[in-house]
């Protein structure tokens, strides 16, 4: 194998990266240092700094040749970048370093524990495909791969299972059974999506244990990224099925992030599952991972790109995908609340305040403007009347906009970005239906340049989707069918 890969991207990611204005990419945003960005990998805490790892291609914009690219922090939202930390030069992962998660072992060690994906080319020009899950082992900068890699292959698992989509380890330490499990994500004899948890005393020999739970061909086909945590007393399993029907308001993306709140029984290793939701209703969000912070605070970040869309990029760009602002989770009623990292408040520059606004037909506001902005807006009605529809449109001049509108007659939040600058025919809009409040509605915005974030009702539901727009394109307007009153809230963020 080319043991020069890992040098080859190094190389390239430092003269190439660099020639990337600070203006050209999202303030706090993650992007790759050049070229292309997907998953959120190795999401950990090592050595007093946050560690983000991502698939990475360095070479182009496109998807191809998987590395891991990586980013240090101390605060989860201020990023440095440092070289790439894996190529794919290993016989077992020559068609790419996929997926995976990080943990500090007992000796010190970084751990990194991902995907191998081998490909063969057979005597007739097939290619034999195979997944298998590795380690490497490093200093929170180099790493070197296990000698003894892989160290859980197909073979071990369930009869009927695929060898070819087997991926996505999430390793953790289990304090209570006193040894690390994983989760990976499967494709069992019905050709549909599964979670399977693996046990080691070591993290270097594994067995499998069980299957946690899965699509039965009913939430779409292979299960990527899992994750698995308890949270405010429910156990909660993420997963990203690929291929999933859209049902009601949800899964409209094709590939979904969909989250699961259940029971898990350690003595048998079963998770029972009570209820199964999107994570998201904006139209890019996939692949996200957690970690559990120092403070115990369990931080979710997601990739911020639909894995059908990629494909349609600006023209000229130097980097491509995003990941989403780290988000703190909680349960509350057995649904999953995401914030914004309350570290992100740290950033915020000068605040403008509007109270009691009344608002009817098209209004903006002096200094409500901007595309690097944290901003809550407030809408109830004005007086007994409802209004019709209420709408804040971003990212605006006199060419482009992105708007959100509610309804309160339906309760429908529809994010709409048809008109912020897309040159293809991707899709543009998103609704979801938000809990009922008599015309209340309370919306955060996070807009970082290249996304807009939108937490309703403190974190209920969030639409999260990539903009494009020229950034010039900076202004907020509020509009009402009837008449409302609004509070507005505005920082700008600053680095
Ligand atoms: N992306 C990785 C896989 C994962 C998929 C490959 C999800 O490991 O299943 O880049 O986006």
């Amino acid at each position: 194998m080319n043991a020069d890969l890992l040098a080859q991207a190094r190389h390239y990611e430092k003269t190439y990266g660099s020639r990337i204005a600070p203006e050209e990419r999202p303030l706090f945003h993650v992007t790759p240092t050049v070229g292309w960005l997907n998953d959120p990998n190795g999401l950990s805490y090592y050595q007093g700094k946050y560690h983000l790892f991502y698939q990475y291609n360095p070479y182009n914009t496109h998807w191809a040749s998987m590395h891991w690219g990586h980013l240090v922090s101390e605060d989860l939202i201020r990023w440095e970048r440092l070289p790439a930390a894996m190529a794919p030069d290993k016989p077992y992962d020559n068609a790419g370093v996929f997926s995976g998660s990080a943990l500090t072992l007992p000796d010190g060690r970084h751990l990194l524990m991902y995907t191998g994906v081998e490909e063969q080319k057979r005597d007739d020009g097939f290619i034999d495909s195979r997944q298998t899950q590795c380690i490497a082992f490093g200093d929170g900068l180099n790493y070197q791969k296990y000698e003894r890699n892989p160290v859980i292959t197909p073979e071990m698992l369930p009869e009927g299972s695929s060898t070819e989509d087997f991926r996505d380890p999430k390793i953790w330490w289990d304090e209570a059974d006193r040894c690390f499990y994983a989760v990976m994500g499967s494709r069992t004899a019905d050709g549909s999506g599964a979670v399977v948890l693996f046990r080691s005393g070591d993290a270097l020999r594994w067995e499998y244990c069980s299957t946690l739970d899965r699509s039965r061909n009913q939430y779409g086909k292979m299960w990527e990224c899992p994750d698995f945590f308890p949270l405010d007393g429910t156990d909660v399993l993420i997963v990203s099925p690929m291929e999933m029907l859209a049902e009601g308001l949800e899964f409209h993306n094709g590939n979904n992030a969909a989250y699961l709140t259940g029971r898990w029984d350690r003595h048998a290793r079963t998770f029972e599952r009570l209820e199964l939701r999107a994570l998201d209703y904006g139209l890019d969000f996939y692949a996200p991972q957690t970690l559990l912070t120092p403070d115990g605070r369990r931080v979710l970040i997601g990739w911020m790109q639909s894995p059908e869309t990629g494909h349609s990029q600006p023209h000229d760009i130097k980097w491509f995908g995003q990941m989403t602002i780290p988000r703190e989770l909680s349960v509350r009623s057995g649904r999953l609340l995401q914030r914004p990292v309350r570290e992100l408040e740290r950033y915020r520059g000068e605040l403008v305040i509007c109270r009691n606004v009344y608002v009817r037909e098209r209004l903006c506001l002096p200094q409500v403007s901007g595309r690097c902005v944290d901003m809550t807006v407030r809408v109830r009605p004005a007086g007994g009347a409802l209004y019709q529809k209420f709408t804040i449109k971003i990212a605006k001049d006199t060419e482009f906009y992105t708007a959100v509108t509610y309804d309160p007659g339906s309760s429908v939040l529809r994010f709409d970005r048809s008109h912020s600058g897309f040159r293809h025919n991707i899709v543009a809009s998103r609704k979801a239906l938000v809990r009922y409040q008599e015309g209340e509605i309370k919306l955060r915005f996070i807009i970082d340049r290249f996304s807009a974030e939108v937490f309703v009702n403190d974190g209920e539901q969030v639409m999260t989707s990539t903009l494009y727009t020229p950034q010039n394109a900076d202004s907020i307007s509020f509009e009402a069918e009837g008449s409302a009153i609004i509070d507005v809230e505005k920082y700008n963020l600053e680095r």
